[in-house]
C-alpha cells in the first residue's frame, strides 16, 4: 500500500520504544517533522514477555501517551497504537511491518533497544524489511559501548571501583584536577548509618495521576488484571515535567541524608532516602549526566555533604553506567550464568508476602503497593534469601523484572545475576553478598517484631538467614573455598569441625525445603 499522503512519500519512520522517551533520541536527531512518522506502539508482547507489574505497564503506557501528545504538539507526525486498537498486532515487530505496509517510506531508523530480546527480533526483523533499517546507539548514557569496550580490554577482573575512577576522570565530576574531591573516591564507609530510634525518613513528592495517566491505570487493571501488584498507589513521574519535580525536591530536601541512610531499612518506610528517580532515568525522562551534574552543584553549593553527593553520583556514573556494560559485553552468554548451580524453585511468599520473616515481608509489601523496594532491600533481604535458598537464577531474574517498575533486563539483570547471587560467578561483584541475620539487624528495624530470633542459630525460632548462612557456604565450598574475600568465614567455618560443618549444612537444606525452596526437577513446570 502507498502512502496515502503524497507529502510523505520517502519519508522516514521512526521507532520510539516505551523507555526511548527523551528529547535528544538519537533516532529522532535528524528528523523532518514534516514528513517523517514517528511510531509508538503499545504491544502485549512487551506487557507479557515477563508478566509485569501493573503500575510498570501503567506507567509505561502513560509516559508513552504523554510523550506522543509532546512530540504531536511540535507538529510530528505520531502513529500510536494503542493497547486496545483494533488491528493492533501485539508486538513491536508486527507494528513495524504494519506502518511500512501503511505508508512509503524510503527506511526505518531505530535506536537501539535495551534488551537483548527485543533487539534479536528488530534484527531479524531489518534483515526482512524490504527498506534500509539504521540501528543508531543509544546516546542516553554517559559511557557508549566502545569507551566500556576499552576500557574492559585486557582486563583480568571489571571492577566498578576502577570503571567509576575513569568516569570522575572523564567528566570531571567531584574532581579537582586529577584528585578526587575531599581526597577519596569512594565514601562508601560512611554511606552505613541505621537510623537511630524516632528519626523518621521525610515525606515524599508523590506525582498526582492526571487524566491521561488514569486512563492508562483503568486500562491496565481491564486488560492485565491477572498481574503482580497493585495500582492504588500510583504517584509515578510520567512526564519530563513531573520527573524534574521529583528531582528537585529530591535535591533540595532529601540528598543531603542520602549518604548516612544509604544502606537502612526500617519497617513500613519503603522511601527512607533514596532518590525514586530509577523510572524516570530509565524511561528517558531525566538524563544521567545532567542528574549527576546538579547534584554535584548541590555539593558545590554547600547544601549537603560529601558522602551523600559521592555516593548518590557513584550509583549513577559507577554503578548505573556499569551494569549497562557488562550486560551487553558479556550478553546473550551472561543470560545463562549460573555458577553455583542454583537449582531449587521460587518460594510462593516472594509473591504472596505470606511468611513469618519480617523483612521480607515487608519488602515483599512494598514491592507489590509501590513497585519499589530500594537497593538494600533488593540486595541484602530478597537477593540474599534467594541466593542462600539457592534459587535458580531464571526465576530470580523473573521476580525481579516482573516486581519493579524500573526493571529493564540490561540494569536487573547483572545486578541480581551478578550482585545478589553471584551467578555470574564475580563478573560484577568479588563475592557473593551471602549474611546472616546480623546484617539486617544492623541495619533495620526489623528483628525486633520479627517471630524469628535474630540471635538464634539453629532450631525452628531461630532466624532463618542465621540457620542458611553457613550451610551456603559450605553447599558451595567446591565452589567458593578459593575465593580470597571469604578467606575468613571459611577459617571460622573450617574451625567448626566436620562433624558440625555437617550439621549446619543438614540445618540449611532442612530450611530451604521448609520455606519452599524445593528441587526444580521436582516442581517440573
Ligand atoms: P537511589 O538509591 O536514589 O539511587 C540513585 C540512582 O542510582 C537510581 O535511580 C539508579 O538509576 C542508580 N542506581 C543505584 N544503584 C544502582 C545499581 N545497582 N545498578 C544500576 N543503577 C543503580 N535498578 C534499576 O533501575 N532497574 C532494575 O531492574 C534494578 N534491579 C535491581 C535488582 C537487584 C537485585 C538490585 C540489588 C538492584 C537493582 N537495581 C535496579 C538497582 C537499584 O536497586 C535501583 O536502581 C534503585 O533502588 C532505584 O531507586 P532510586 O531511584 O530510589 O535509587
Ligand atoms: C516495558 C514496556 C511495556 C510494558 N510496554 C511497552 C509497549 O507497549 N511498547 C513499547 O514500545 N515499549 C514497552 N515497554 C518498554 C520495552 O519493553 C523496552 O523498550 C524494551 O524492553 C527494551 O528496553
Ligand atoms: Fe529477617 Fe531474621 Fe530479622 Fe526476622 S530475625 S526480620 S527473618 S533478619
Amino acid at each position: 500500500m502507498t502512502n496515502p499522503d503524497p507529502a510523505r512519500r520517502g519519508a522516514t519512520l521512526r521507532l520510539v520504544l516505551g523507555d526511548q522517551l527523551s528529547d535528544g533520541l538519537a533516532g529522532l536527531a535528524d528528523l523532518d517533522a514534516a514528513r517523517d512518522v514517528v511510531l509508538m506502539a503499545e504491544v502485549r508482547e512487551e506487557a507479557t514477555y515477563v508478566r509485569h507489574h501493573k503500575q510498570k505497564i501503567a506507567l509505561t503506557f502513560a509516559a508513552m501517551r504523554a510523550h506522543a501528545a509532546r512530540l504531536e504538539g511540535r507538529g510530528v507526525s505520531v502513529r500510536y497504537v494503542r493497547i486496545d486498537a483494533p488491528d493492533n498486532s501485539h508486538s513491536i515487530v508486527g507494528e513495524l511491518a504494519r506502518a511500512l505496509e501503511g505508508g512509503d517510506f524510503e527506511r526505518v531508523v531505530l535506536t537501539e533497544c535495551g534488551e537483548v530480546r527485543l533487539a534479536g527480533a528488530l534484527e531479524a526483523f531489518a534483515a526482512t524489511a524490504g527498506v534500509p533499517v539504521e540501528v543508531r546507539e543509544d546516546r542516553r548514557f554517559i559511557c557508549s559501548h566502545d569507551r566500556f569496550r576499552r576500557w574492559a580490554a585486557n582486563k583480568r577482573e571489571l571492577r566498578m571501583e576502577y570503571f567509576y575512577r575513569e568516569m570522575r576522570r572523564e567528566t570531571g565530576l567531584l574532581m579537582h584536577g586529577a584528585e578526587p574531591e575531599g581526597g577519596r573516591w569512594n565514601y562508601d564507609t560512611e554511606n552505613r548509618r541505621k537510623p537511630a530510634k524516632g528519626v523518621r525518613p521525610p515525606e515524599r513528592l508523590k506525582t498526582p495521576p492526571s487524566a491521561m495517566t488514569r486512563e492508562a491505570i483503568a486500562d491496565v487493571e481491564r486488560l492485565f488484571p491477572a498481574h503482580f501488584g497493585t495500582l492504588e498507589g500510583f504517584g509515578w513521574p510520567v512526564t519530563v515535567a513531573d520527573a524534574e519535580a521529583v528531582l528537585e525536591d529530591f535535591l533540595t530536601r532529601i540528598l543531603p541524608g542520602f549518604g548516612d541512610w544509604q544502606d537502612a531499612m526500617a519497617e513500613g518506610q519503603p522511601w527512607m532516602w533514596h532518590g525514586l528517580i530509577s523510572t524516570a532515568i530509565n524511561l528517558g525522562l531525566l538524563d544521567p549526566l545532567d542528574v549527576c551534574r546538579r547534584a554535584e552543584a548541590v555539593y558545590a553549593a554547600g547544601a549537603a555533604p560529601l558522602n551523600a553527593v559521592e555516593g548518590f553520583i557513584r550509583q549513577i556514573l559507577g554503578w548505573r553506567e556499569f551494569v549497562r556494560g557488562v550486560y551487553w559485553l558479556k550478553s546473550p552468554e551472561y543470560g545463562r550464568r549460573n555458577f553455583l548451580d542454583a537449582d531449587r524453585a521460587l518460594p510462593w511468599f516472594f509473591w504472596s508476602g505470606e511468611t513469618d520473616m519480617a523483612c521480607v515481608a515487608d519488602v515483599v509489601a512494598t514491592s507489590r503497593d509501590n513497585a519499589y523496594a530500594h537497593h538494600i532491600q533488593r540486595l541484602m533481604v530478597t537477593g540474599n534469601l534467594a541466593m542462600m535458598l539457592g534459587v535458580h537464577p531464571d526465576a530470580v531474574d523473573d521476580w525481579y523484572m516482573t516486581v519493579y517498575a524500573d526493571a529493564y533486563e540490561w540494569v536487573e539483570m547483572p545486578n541480581t545475576r551478578g550482585m545478589a547471587t553471584f551467578a555470574d560467578g564475580g563478573i560484577v561483584g568479588s563475592k557473593p553478598y551471602a549474611a546472616s541475620g546480623a546484617y539486617i539487624n544492623r541495619m533495620s528495624d526489623y528483628c525486633g517484631a520479627c517471630r524469628y530470633d535474630v540471635k538464634g542459630r539453629s532450631g525452628d525460632g531461630a532466624c532463618p538467614f542465621n540457620r542458611l548462612y553457613w550451610g551456603f557456604l559450605e553447599r558451595n565450598r567446591g565452589r567458593l573455598r578459593d575465593n580470597i574475600r571469604l578467606a575468613m568465614p571459611y577459617r571460622t567455618l573450617d574451625g567448626f569441625g566436620e562433624a558440625k560443618r555437617a550439621a549446619l549444612l543438614a540445618e540449611a537444606e532442612a530450611t530451604r525445603l521448609a520455606l519452599g525452596a524445593t528441587p526444580l526437577a521436582d516442581n517440573p513446570e
